[in-house]
């Protein structure tokens, strides 16, 4: 005997109810920068799936909060904090590293968190990355972990000049990084990093900073975007050539890479893998980061799916997108100048083809990243020459300016 159910409403109303418990997710993100801002936007893009985005950022009023996520205030690292956002979603996420992945942990009983946190606790410490990538037999830069004053003294001589002494933990857009070029700078660059964990490494004589976007969903599918150029001042990334001025040879080779290392590393998410291209025409991993990356803004206006849908499709496990680059495109960042500190006038651009991101931070700082432009070669007819014409173009129009 079988159950007979009437179709009265009230039952309609049910199988929607259950349809939207099993299919919509509320979505959380530890953290609501910029990059907390784009999964957002993309989230509202696919209201099939996710019904609301909770985010966790210390900063009241976030970006990704300007934009109709919901917010949480609270540090990063707040175990409380963390453990209230996983018990108000479905699928929590993060878009900065610097969250702890011992707390994650601990949060896993309440929630599905991608990447897992054992991934974000191997990518978050330098030191263990680069020993799990060498385990893989992936290339990466000689490092070696630093533990003393007199640790480094004897290391750096094996190593030579220049050598780089990093911050295993919590570095990115080059903070974090001393860069020792002789015997004179030891004992202070020691010192700057005031007993925090260190490692060392080779100084790599690159010809080319590059990277791939990769991705991989739930179910193990793994997708890679073509591999783009990075150009960066002052450590931090000023803009991303998407494709990179690179061989086909380099492409593939690079791309390989990538995606091997997403088959190794297991977790699922977007992952941005930063590599360089040496002298030699060597591709060696620089850094692994485990979210959507500043290099893969491009993929806004230049792919078929961009990198924040990919993210949301890879950890919710839906099929990954098409990540054909279908115009060759620019991204440029818009940094905060170094001659001031506060509030600023957002700049504009009203141009064809350029598509300008502004955050809605508050305060401009030093390098900080308040937005970036798109140059799309929408007619594929400029080439990448023609897009660094029209960068030139527009670039000083837009650099921030006290309000
Ligand atoms: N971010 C995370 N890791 C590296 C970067 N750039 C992004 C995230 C984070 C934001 O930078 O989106 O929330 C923080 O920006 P800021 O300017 O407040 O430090």
């Amino acid at each position: 005997m079988g159950i007979h159910y009437k179709k009265t409403d009230a039952y309609l109303f049910l199988v929607q109810d259950i349809f939207d418990v099993i299919l919509k997710q509320i979505l959380g993100i530890i953290g609501g920068g910029q990059l907390g801002m784009m999964l957002t936007e993309a989230a509202k893009k696919m209201p099939e799936h996710i019904s609301d985005v909770i985010v966790l950022d210390p900063t009241p009023n976030c970006s990704a909060a300007q934009i109709g996520a919901k917010q949480i205030v609270g540090d990063f690292k707040d175990k409380n904090a963390i453990l209230e956002i996983a018990s108000k979603v479905n699928i929590l996420t993060y878009e900065i590293e610097s969250g702890d992945s011992a707390v994650l942990k601990t949060a896993e009983s309440k929630t599905t968190i991608n990447p897992a946190p054992e991934t974000l606790r191997i990518i978050q410490d330098k030191f263990l990355q680069k020993s799990f990538l060498r385990d893989n037999d992936i290339p990466v830069t000689d490092f070696v972990e630093i533990t003393s004053l007199d640790d480094l003294k004897r290391k750096i001589s094996d190593f030579g000049y220049p050598a780089l002494l990093k911050a295993r933990r919590d570095a990115y857009d080059g903070r974090g990084n001393f860069k020792i070029k002789s015997e004179n700078d030891v004992e202070q660059a020691f010192n700057q990093f005031s007993g925090k964990p260190l490692m060392l490494e080779k100084f790599v004589d690159f010809k080319m900073e590059v990277s791939v976007i990769a991705a991989r969903n739930t179910k193990g599918q793994i997708a890679t975007y073509p591999i783009v150029e990075n150009i960066h001042e002052n450590n931090i990334l000023k803009m991303t050539i998407a494709p990179a001025r690179v061989t086909k040879k380099i492409a593939l080779e690079a791309e390989k890479i990538a995606e091997e290392t997403m088959r190794v590393l297991h977790g699922a998410g977007v992952f941005g893998i930063e590599m360089f291209v040496t002298e030699r025409d060597e591709i060696l991993i620089n850094e692994i980061a485990p979210r959507v990356h500043n290099s893969g803004h491009h993929t806004l206006q230049s792919s078929k799916t961009s990198q924040f849908e990919q993210h949301l499709r890879a950890i919710i496990g839906l099929e990954l997108g098409d990540t054909t680059l279908v115009h060759p495109t620019i991204m440029y960042n818009i940094l905060g100048p170094d001659n001031f500190q506060g509030k600023y006038k957002m700049p504009e651009i009203k141009l064809d083809n350029i598509y300008l991101k502004m955050y809605g931070k508050e305060e401009s700082k030093p390098q900080r990243k308040l937005g970036h432009f798109n140059v799309v070669d929408e007619n594929n007819t400029k080439g990448i020459d023609g897009l660094l014409e029209s960068i030139n173009l527009v670039k000083d129009g837009i650099s921030p300016i006290p309000a």
